[in-house]
């Protein structure tokens, strides 16, 4: 199995190939179906979700079960089972789906549920609604034969202690590690590293229909009750089928401010490429920030319904992991910082 170092070494040989391929051919596109996702290491999860999409199967399934891999891997400390817990030790998870239809359905801060995507996709087909959070959201999955499980692993429970005895919440130290760094961070990977591993996944099938998922167990050690981007519609995900879909990754509450994954989609309406869609959401959060931004990490994903794709994040060291016939790699992102 590739560990993370290997990713990221891949993923700085393709990015090289494809920034030059970039200059003449314009925007990397695939003919047929193609899947993405947030982070060089979920080629796993678009493996699964490849299944699906390399049979003739929907987006919106190849999705599903793409970004179940994560939330049942226990050394994905960003996602479902293993994902670090809130500051009160609290395995806490968001999610949310949606299709080619405009359809969408999302949890927020459910516990004890192994697949929270699964959940948020049955709010979607069988409520009324868009959105179940907390409490209700763990009695709706309960209801639909959910079993409640123990998602804080031994390894994310001494993560947890050990950071008590400091209890500094503090998102924002990646980029300065990575700064400092210039090199792929041995593991284990130092606590601040691990808020960035957040899967968010988007699909184009045989169809030509687009559809997208995005699943997290937030920010390591936020306050109780803290949601962050990874649900929100229009935040963390959007899809609309005339256009396109995106999907973001990085300190939520930057996404939230610039409504970053519907920014992304409707710049691409307006014609913008994948990348430079992706580019101006980060445009905004650079903005909003100020002398700050340089503290802030958050990595946009995007593709539109030719089949044409990309990224781009505020920081260096954002990765795409990306499923073709043609292609199985990982890309690093350009950057508003270099
Ligand atoms: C959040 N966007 O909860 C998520 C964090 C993340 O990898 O991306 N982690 O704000």
């Amino acid at each position: 199995m590739l560990n993370r170092r290997n990713f990221i070494q891949l993923a700085g040989l393709s990015s090289a190939l494809l920034s030059v391929k970039n200059i003449s051919a314009g925007p990397a596109v695939s003919k047929g179906p193609i899947v993405l996702s947030t982070w060089a290491q979920n080629m796993n999860a678009n493996k699964a979700a490849w299944e699906v999409l390399s049979k003739g199967g929907k987006a919106l399934d190849a999705v599903e079960a793409g970004v179940m891999i994560p939330e049942a891997d226990p050394h994905d400390v960003s996602v479902g089972y293993g994902g670090l817990p809130d500051r009160d030790g609290k395995v806490t998870l968001d999610a949310c789906i949606m299709n080619e239809k405009g359809q969408c359905g999302a949890v927020m801060a459910l516990e004890h549920i192994m697949h929270p995507i699964q959940v948020a996709r049955l709010v979607m087909e069988q409520t009324p609604h868009v959105q179940l959070v907390g409490e209700g959201a763990l009695q709706f999955a309960l209801s639909k034969g959910f079993k409640m499980e123990n998602l804080l692993t031994p390894e994310s429970e001494k993560a947890w202690k050990e950071w008590l005895k400091t209890s500094k919440y503090d998102p924002l130290t990646i980029p300065k590690i990575l700064e400092k760094n210039n090199e792929p961070l041995p593991y284990p990977w130092p606590v601040a590293m691990l808020n960035h591993d957040t899967i968010g996944m988007i699909a184009l099938d045989a169809d030509g229909n687009l559809s997208g998922a995005c699943t997290t167990s937030g920010m390591a050690y936020k306050m109780r009750g803290r949601v962050g981007d990874s649900p929100i519609i229009g935040a963390g995900l959007f899809v609309d089928n005339e256009v396109g879909a995106a999907a973001s990754t990085g300190v939520g509450e930057e996404v939230v401010k610039v409504c970053g994954s519907h920014t992304v989609v409707e710049m691409m309406r307006q014609g913008k490429s994948p990348e430079a869609a992706c580019k101006e959401a980060v445009r905004r959060i650079v903005k909003n920030n100020g002398i700050n931004a340089k503290t802030v990490q958050v990595g946009f994903i995007a593709l539109n319904k030719k089949g044409e794709y990309g990224c781009y994040s505020v920081m260096q060291k954002f990765t795409m992991a990306i499923r073709s016939q043609k292609k199985e790699e990982s890309i690093t992102s350009q950057s508003w910082f270099k």
